[in-house]
């Protein structure tokens, strides 16, 4: 059994799914004999949940549940409880949970909302979804129950489902948050992306380089999925386009592809809190019209004849593996078209069939661009108003403009996407048409407000432009998406405001109402109720139900971060998570770590912005101290990293490979002994976050100040009670606005700090010189301290530092040593460690998704939630 799992069939759940179940049930039971025992406590004020019946599955409806379990067993599976693994009992378990949600869906559908979000992104990051499901529906209890009946164990069921893996980290994540959100809090939304057939890449280490095997997630099938092979569209590429007058003066285009392949539906129910809404996660499934061309293969080229179909199928084969759009390959644009023009598609008909009149889309429906990954949305909206609608210019730049919504996720230049011009009229060259069109007008407009006149005006016009011709002529898609959105976002309060002073300056100027801040968020459901039942139910126990249903309620827990009781409970709940997590460490890294030491954790993609580097330097620097002075009193210390690199990132991969060899040195040292363990947990995913995250004691989010747009792994850690040590980046400085200051560890130069920084000469080297320690920890380092085998091995690590780094680590180095003797020393005071544990979980209500969705739905879709 996967032992991240295993938690969930053990005591720690502490029958807090009794009490979700019973406030959940429809009707008030009878039978109290399977209540949990009452837990009472001198200070705590006695939960008002206690006082009522406590409502267990009851008999009716665990042997439902268990027939129909094994119902599927037998008639959709083909097997008996003899024959099962564990795989067959969990494909049971999801098709007997599926009807449930489709009953619920069914009353769902029954009307048709006044608006409905359509949410385009080519991720979503979703993880199981299992306990997700059990949860809002009220029925985990009778699933463990009707499981027990059968001789299965629930947990060794959960843990038998393949994470769904399609996305890279953050964005994905968001996206897989926001639609559990949005089913959770009523609004009528829809998905849309790609059934990848392999999702992010599974992570070895061989020697301690990491190396990539791909992901199968859809091996055994899904059973959460409903195909839909009536919902099929039909997408083009390349091909020409044709010109003629329709009427005086009127001219229409018509593009003919040359190649086209079908988008074909594959639908994954999101059910809200207490099943109240499901709404529909559309995935996209690329199929040839010809699966195979019979006369080629009867005239024996057996490879040739199904080329074409491998040609249309590579579109949805496989998820994009690197963070970045630096990509650039024609197969990324493919997908992208893909997955956007299925779903306008399919949307635009929905809407016609509803309402009769394309030209409302836009009070009826609100899409949000995540990220510029489906920006050719702009043209391509267009393109169906124009040609299948036949709307005039000015109708259907209305209708767009008023649809369309971006998320931006990042202002790393290299991160920004283009793609040449001479790609997009190779592949979409009816979409190059439109958006010389959109450009040309918009640049005439510039200048119809008399700027001409002005000195820079030629450079005002290449910097709004939607075409940069600064190294060959390529499309910004993020300006075609601003400039095609009505409502642009931000991802954090730091960020948005970045986002108004530089890359999207000028465009900002333009329209000073378009760019708002929408601070991200997580669904509590998954990265607390699910992931943290000992916490969840003490905070049940402490400040009542209601709290699973108003998070806001957790601030009541601030009353009792100095309650000795209440600190002693908080302690244990952590404790055991970490002897799990300990247990997990021991199983998938050899290596034996004391769970009574801090655990300090960076999980996260690998990207040198992050900074994981700093921290393994740190880890360099305090093992040269610790051997330094062997008996002084230090804080035992794990260090936990979690993590994928791009495969083409060797930097990357090279810091992972540091990590590694680091590790080995440290935790081999019997000088060092239990004073400090480094651990790598290969093969980082959604599932072992679960596992991590509760058992953290503090959380390193440590990027470069102006680089991290928003972080959400930083929220999903204070909120189970890590202490963050943290720069000014990103939602960190939200997090402290709402944790209060004495309650983080802040460090580092500040987003200002770090421009006026990196415009100054020789920055590394001044920093390198006036810190003894850091150059003592580069020079072990750089000797082949920790690479005897191959002496310059991390060269091009410390070689960076010395003479370039871009990333500010030297710069930062000292003041994030002294923030970790500090956090040392907070330690050792363990009520003082608590208090700040406990008013961390308190007051980060705010970050909730259903928030960030609320705050979507009034600000930026306009519908009612
Ligand atoms: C991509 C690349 C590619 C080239 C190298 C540098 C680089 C840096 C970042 C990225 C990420 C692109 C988009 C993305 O995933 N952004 C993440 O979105 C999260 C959700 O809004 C947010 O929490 C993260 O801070 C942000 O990095």
């Amino acid at each position: 059994m996967a032992l991240e799992t295993r938690r969930r069939a053990g005591a720690d759940d502490g029958g807090l799914h009794v009490l979700k179940d019973a406030i959940l049930a429809p009707a008030p039971g009878e039978d109290r004999s399977d209540a949990p025992e009452r837990t009472t406590h001198a200070t705590f004020r006695e939960p008002a949940v206690w006082d009522k019946p406590a409502q267990p599955a009851s008999g009716d409806a665990v042997a439902d549940l268990r027939e129909a379990i094994r119902g599927k067993l037998a008639y959709a599976i083909g097997k008996t409880p003899e024959t099962a693994r564990e795989r067959d009992w969990f494909a049971a378990t999801a098709l007997a949970l599926r009807d449930r949600i489709v009953d619920a869906c069914q009353a769902t559908d029954a009307s048709v909302p006044n608006k409905r979000v359509y949410y385009l992104s080519l991720e979503f990051l979703i993880g199981r979804l299992l306990s997700d499901a059990m949860n809002n529906l009220g029925l985990v209890e009778t699933t463990r129950a009707a499981l027990q009946s059968l001789g299965v164990d629930l947990g060794t069921v959960e843990g038998a489902e393949p994470d769904a893996a399609l996305g890279n980290g953050g964005l994905g994540r968001l996206a897989a948050c926001f639609m559990e959100s949005m089913a959770s809090i009523g609004i009528p939304a829809m998905g849309y992306g790609i059934r990848y057939d392999h999702g992010l890449f599974r992570q070895t280490f061989e020697d301690g380089w990491q190396r990539e095997a791909p992901e199968t997630w859809l091996a055994e099938g899904n059973p959460w999925e409903f195909a839909r092979p009536d919902a099929t569209y039909t997408i083009g590429f390349g091909g020409h386009v044709t010109m003629a007058a329709v009427s005086d003066g009127v001219i229409r285009r018509h593009w003919y592809p040359a190649e086209t392949v079908l988008a074909v539906a594959h639908d994954v129910p999101v059910v809200g809190w207490k099943g109240k809404t499901v709404n529909t996660l559309r995935l996209w499934k690329a199929e040839s019209e010809a699966p195979v061309e019979l006369a080629q293969f009867n005239g024996g080229d057996h490879v040739g004849a199904v080329s074409a179909r491998m040609r249309a199928e590579a579109i949805s084969r496989v998820l994009y593996p690197s963070d970045s759009s630096t990509a650039g390959q024609e197969l990324r644009l493919r997908q992208e078209y893909f997955f956007t023009s299925a779903s306008l598609q399919d949307l635009v008909r929905r809407h016609v069939a509803e309402r009769g009149d394309v030209r409302s889309l836009h009070d009826h429906a609100a899409i949000q661009l995540n990220d510029t990954h489906p920006a050719i949305a702009v043209p391509e909206l267009m393109r169906i108003l124009l040609e299948d609608h036949g709307l005039q210019w000015e109708d259907a730049w209305h209708v767009t403009t008023n649809t369309l919504h971006y998320t931006n996720h990042t202002l790393l230049p290299e991160a920004l996407e283009t793609w040449p011009v001479e790609l997009m009229e190779r592949l979409l060259p009816r979409h190059m048409q439109i958006i010389y069109l959109i450009n040309w007008m918009h640049l005439e407009e510039q200048g119809r407000h008399g700027r001409q006149g002005e000195t820079n005006f030629a450079a005002h016009l290449a910097s709004v432009s939607l075409i940069d011709e600064s190294q060959g002529r390529r499309v910004r898609m993020g300006h075609l998406a601003f400039h095609g959105a009505r409502r642009v976002n931000g991802v954090s309060a730091l960020h948005t405001d970045l986002m108004r002073s530089t890359v999207f300056r000028d465009l900002h100027a333009l329209d000073g109402d378009k760019i708002v801040n929408k601070t991200n968020g997580i669904t509590f459901r998954r990265w607390l109720h699910n992931a943290n039942p000992g916490l969840t139910r003490l905070a049940v126990e402490a400040v009542g139900s209601g709290v699973l249903d108003d998070p806001g309620l957790l601030r009541g827990l601030d009353a009792f971060a100095e309650d000795p009781a209440f600190v002693k409970r908080y302690a244990a709940a952590r404790f055991s998570r970490k002897q799990a997590l300990a247990e997990i460490i021991a199983e998938r890294t050899g290596i034996e770590v004391d769970p009574s030491a801090l655990f300090d954790v960076q999980i996260k993609r690998i990207h040198e912005y992050k900074r994981q580097l700093l921290n393994v330097i740190e880890t360099v620097a305090l093992y040269q101290a610790i051997k330094a002075e062997p008996h002084k009193d230090w804080t035992p210390r794990v260090k936990i990293f979690g993590g994928k690199a791009a495969p083409s990132y060797s930097q990357a991969k090279l810091i992972i490979k540091l990590a590694l060899d680091v590790a080995k040195a440290v935790n081999d040292d019997p000088e060092v002994a239990d004073r400090l363990k480094v651990v790598f947990l290969p093969n980082y995913s959604v599932s072992l976050a679960e596992a991590i995250i509760p058992a953290a004691d503090l959380s390193e989010q440590i990027s470069t100040a102006g680089m991290e747009a928003s972080g959400t792994g930083n929220m999903k850690l204070a909120l189970n009670g890590a202490l963050t040590v943290g720069t000014l980046d990103g939602a960190n400085i939200e997090i402290r606005d709402h944790v209060g200051a004495d309650n983080i560890f802040i460090f580092g130069l500040d987003a200002a700090g770090v421009q006026a920084r990196i415009t100054e000469t020789n920055y590394a080297q001044k920093a390198i010189q006036a810190s003894p320690r850091l150059g003592a920890a580069l020079d072990m380092i750089a000797s082949g301290r920790f690479s005897p085998d191959e002496p310059n091995r991390f060269r091009p690590l410390t070689d960076d530092l010395r003479h370039r780094d871009q990333y500010l680590l030297t710069v930062d180095f000292d003041d994030y040593w002294r923030a970790q003797r500090q956090i040392d020393a907070a330690w050792k005071d363990q009520a003082r460690w608590w208090a700040m544990a406990i008013r961390n979980t308190a007051r980060m209500a705010w970050f909730s998704s259903d928030r960030s969705m609320r705050e979507y739905a009034e600000e930026i879709w306009r519908v009612q939630v």
